[in-house]
C-alpha cells in the first residue's frame, strides 16, 4: 500500500544564503538542507559597479544545476557616495544600480535586498562567545565596543555615545587584554564585513569616518529618499521588489547615524515613496536587538510591504549587551511572527498578488559539531550545521502553523 506524502500547505519558501563560489558551504549541502531558494550576490563585482546579464545568468544556471533557485539578490550594495550624497558621480551610480536592475529581471530575479547603513554592515565584538552547550555566537557587548572606540580608534568623543560605568568597564576590560588579544579583537571587529574580508586597518576605519563627519540621520534620510526616487520607479516597471535591511545593531554605532531601526524608521521610508516596489526585509534578528521593537505588531503592521525575511532570535541582557539565541528561543516570539507572514500570504492570494510566496533564510546560526573543527572562515555567523538546525526549526514552526489551521 502506498502513502501519499503530506505537505504543508502554501508555506514560505525556505532560503539558505550562499557566498558564491568562494562559500565554505557548497551548493549540495544547502539542497541537503532542504532549502529550495538561494539568496546570493556577485560578491566579486566592486560597489557601485554594474552586474552584466552574462554574470548573473551564469551564477543563476550554477545555482540552477544544483537544483536550487536564485530568487532573492542579497544584496546589490548601495555605494557609500549615494549615502553620503556626495554629488560628483551620483548619476553613473544610480544609472549602473537601474542598470543592475534591468539585468536581474531579464534574469527573472525580482527580489533585491540592500541596506543603508552607512560606513559600516553589521557590528559584534565577539564571533566566537561559547553558550553553555558548546557551541558558539555571535555576541554584541556595549562595554567591549566602548573600549574598541575609546582605546583602539579613539574616535573623537566617543565617550559621549556611553555612561560613566560603561566607560570605566572598558578600560578595566582593555587593561586585561594582551597585546596579540587586542589585535585579534580589533581585527575581528573590522573584518567580517560580510562576503569579503577588506583588510581594513584603523586608519581606514578613522578615514572612513571622516568622509562621514557632516553625515546627521536627517541627510542620511534625505540620501535615501533621492535613492528611492531614483530607483523604485525603475525596480516597480520591471516586477522587481526591492527590500531595505533594517539596522544591525539597531541603533548608532562609532558615531554614525543609522534611520532603519525602528516602527517609526519603518513607516517612514515607507511613506517616502508609496510604491509596493519599495518594500522591507523582515529581518527579526537586527530588529529584536531594540526591546521597544514589538515584532508581531510590526510584521502584521508592514506584511503587504515584506518582500523577504531573515528569522532569527536574540538574547538581549540588562547591560545592553545580546548574543544571537537559537532561532526559536531568545527574545523573538518566531511562532507569531512566523503566523503574520502565513497570514499575509494567504491574503496575497485571496488577492491575486503574483507574489505571494515570501521567501525566508535561517540568518545565521550557531557554530556546532563538526563545524567547531573547520578553519574560521570569511563569515562568520555563516556555518552551515547551526543554519540547518535554524532551517529545520523554523521549517517544523512554519508546518506546525499550517498542519493545526488545517485541524
Ligand atoms: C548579516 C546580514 C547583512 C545583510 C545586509 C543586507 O548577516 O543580514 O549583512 O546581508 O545588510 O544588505
Amino acid at each position: 500500500m502506498s502513502h501519499a506524502s503530506v505537505t504543508a500547505p502554501h508555506c514560505l519558501a525556505e532560503g539558505f544564503r550562499w557566498f558564491g563560489p568562494a562559500d565554505q558551504t557548497p551548493l549540495s549541502h544547502i539542497r541537503q538542507a532542504g532549502a529550495t531558494d538561494v539568496f546570493s550576490a556577485l560578491h566579486d563585482i566592486p560597489y557601485g559597479e554594474l552586474w552584466s546579464r552574462e554574470a548573473i545568468r551564469a551564477r543563476k544556471q550554477q545555482i540552477a544545476g544544483a537544483g536550487l533557485r536564485w530568487s532573492v539578490v542579497e544584496s546589490v550594495p548601495v555605494h557609500e557616495d549615494i549615502k553620503i550624497g556626495r554629488p560628483d558621480d551620483l548619476a553613473r551610480l544610480f544609472e549602473n544600480y537601474r542598470e543592475t536592475l534591468r539585468n536581474l529581471a531579464a534574469g527573472d530575479i525580482r527580489c533585491v535586498i540592500y541596506n543603508f547603513m552607512p560606513a559600516l554592515d553589521w557590528v559584534r565584538t565577539d564571533m566566537r562567545h561559547v553558550l553553555a552547550d558548546g557551541s558558539e555566537c555571535l555576541r554584541f557587548d556595549p562595554v567591549q565596543l566602548a573600549a574598541f572606540e575609546i582605546h583602539a580608534l579613539k574616535r573623537a568623543g566617543a565617550e559621549k555615545d556611553y555612561t560613566p560605568a560603561q566607560i570605566a568597564g572598558a578600560g578595566a576590560w582593555w587593561e586585561t587584554l594582551s597585546d596579540a588579544a587586542r589585535d585579534h579583537f580589533i581585527k575581528n571587529i573590522i573584518d567580517v564585513f560580510p562576503g569579503c574580508k577588506w583588510g581594513l586597518s584603523l586608519d581606514d576605519i578613522r578615514a572612513m569616518l571622516a568622509r562621514h563627519a557632516r553625515l546627521d540621520a536627517s541627510a542620511l534620510r534625505k540620501n535615501l529618499a533621492r535613492f528611492l526616487d531614483e530607483i523604485i520607479p525603475t525596480a516597480e516597471s520591471l516586477g522587481i521588489r526591492m527590500a531595505i535591511h533594517p539596522d544591525d545593531p539597531p541603533f548608532p554605532v562609532l558615531g554614525l547615524p543609522r534611520i532603519v531601526s525602528s516602527e517609526t524608521d519603518f513607516d517612514a521610508i515607507l511613506r517616502m515613496n508609496g510604491s509596493p516596489a519599495n518594500g522591507l526585509c523582515f529581518c527579526t534578528g537586527s530588529l529584536s536587538a531594540l526591546a521597544s521593537n514589538d515584532l508581531p505588531a510590526m510584521a502584521r503592521r508592514f506584511a503587504p510591504r515584506i518582500h523577504a525575511a531573515h528569522l532569527r532570535s536574540t538574547q538581549r541582557n540588562a547591560d545592553g549587551s545580546f548574543h544571537e539565541a537559537d532561532h526559536l528561543a531568545g527574545s523573538v516570539n518566531m511562532p507569531a511572527v512566523m503566523r503574520a507572514l502565513l497570514d499575509e500570504q494567504d491574503r496575497r492570494r485571496a488577492q491575486g498578488r503574483e507574489d505571494d510566496t515570501i521567501a525566508f533564510r535561517p540568518d545565521h546560526g550557531h557554530t556546532m559539531m563538526d563545524d567547531l573543527k573547520k578553519p574560521a572562515g570569511i563569515t562568520p555567523g555563516y556555518s552551515c550545521i547551526g543554519r540547518m538546525r535554524g532551517l529545520a526549526e523554523l521549517r517544523g514552526l512554519m508546518h506546525g502553523l499550517r498542519f493545526a489551521e488545517a485541524g
